[in-house]
């Protein structure tokens, strides 16, 4: 029997696309310090709990590390940093913060060799410089599994000031990533960070249906891992996986009756009822 075990997302794109800021959303809080997170660092693998953070080499071997030294983490002989939070997304899911894509003081073999672990992907697009080349390279790489769990994010749109210039750029993004992403959101991760408990700012930033797309799209990898200890990077589609032992394992605390069926959905939890409001209601 297969272990089971919680679905795997992880946070791509560019350096600077906004990974670091967009994982802060979805945990509710700041892990790391400002001045970690704008540093090139190894992938950050965060999962529920309270253990110590430590390293794991590229040996396989485990060493603690402590929060305010993860700069001096030598991010070639390192496969991962493990974090462990006490956020409740992490009740339902593992998040890793990749480093960019295309930096060159880093070989793509830092994030490569996790790479293969992972389930589903939250790409994040630079609004004004959205999908490049280099990002469309790296993504034909992704096997059609992961592709159809994934989703894309054009961050910093605020940064697109005119009405005709977020029509022209979402129009030529859903054109080049046709069929390559299960849903595509634009989003002002700012915005939504600093929505607070106004509804109207939280949807006005985007962070509405990204967040909703979001909740169902773990519910339904939630499925699939628990066929597989493996990553679903190493299936071509569907039909391969292993077939189901038994239902996955949902954590209790975020289950949620509805009034219609017995059927729970998990629940997108944060500090904010903004973040948690709009979605109780449409459950
Ligand atoms: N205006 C604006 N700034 C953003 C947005 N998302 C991220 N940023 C900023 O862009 C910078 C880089 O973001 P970060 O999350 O560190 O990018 P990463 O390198 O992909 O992890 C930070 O200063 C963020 O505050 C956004 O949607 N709008
Ligand atoms: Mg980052």
């Amino acid at each position: 029997m297969t272990a089971q075990r919680k679905p795997r997302i992880a946070l791509m794109g560019e350096f600077s696309a906004g990974k670091s800021t967009l994982s802060n959303l979805l945990l509710g809080a700041r892990p790391l310090p400002e001045k970690v997170t704008a540093t090139r660092l190894s992938p950050v693998w965060m999962s529920h709990g309270t253990d110590a953070p430590y390293r794991v080499d590229v040996d396989g071997s485990t060493e603690p590390v402590s929060i305010d030294q993860l700069i001096n983490v030598p991010v070639h002989e390192t496969r991962v940093i493990r974090l462990f939070l006490e956020s409740d997304i992490l009740d339902v899911c593992d998040l890793i913060d990749f480093p960019g894509i295309s930096d060159p003081n880093m070989s793509s073999t830092v994030w490569e060799r996790v790479l293969t672990e992972v389930d589903a992907v939250i790409w994040c697009t630079h609004a004004t410089q959205a999908w490049r080349q280099s990002e469309s390279a790296v993504w034909d790489t992704i096997p059609q599994l992961v592709r159809d769990n994934s989703i894309l994010l054009i961050t910093r749109f605020d940064k697109l000031t005119t009405e005709n210039d977020r029509r022209r750029v979402l129009k030529r993004v859903m054109r080049e990533t046709k069929g390559q992403f299960a849903g595509t959101f634009p989003i002002s991760l700012i915005q939504a960070l600093q929505a607070g408990d106004d509804p109207d700012k939280w949807d006005a930033s985007g962070a509405g249906p990204f967040v909703n797309h979001l909740i169902d799209m773990i519910q339904r990898l939630s499925e699939l891992a628990a066929r597989t200890p493996e990553g679903l990077y190493n299936y071509a589609n569907v039909t391969q996986l292993p077939a189901p032992v038994m239902a996955p394992v949902t954590p209790r605390r975020v289950m949620r009756p509805t009034e219609s069926d017995q059927t729970a959905k998990p629940r997108l939890p944060a500090n904010t009822a903004a973040f948690t409001d709009p979605i109780i209601r449409s459950s």
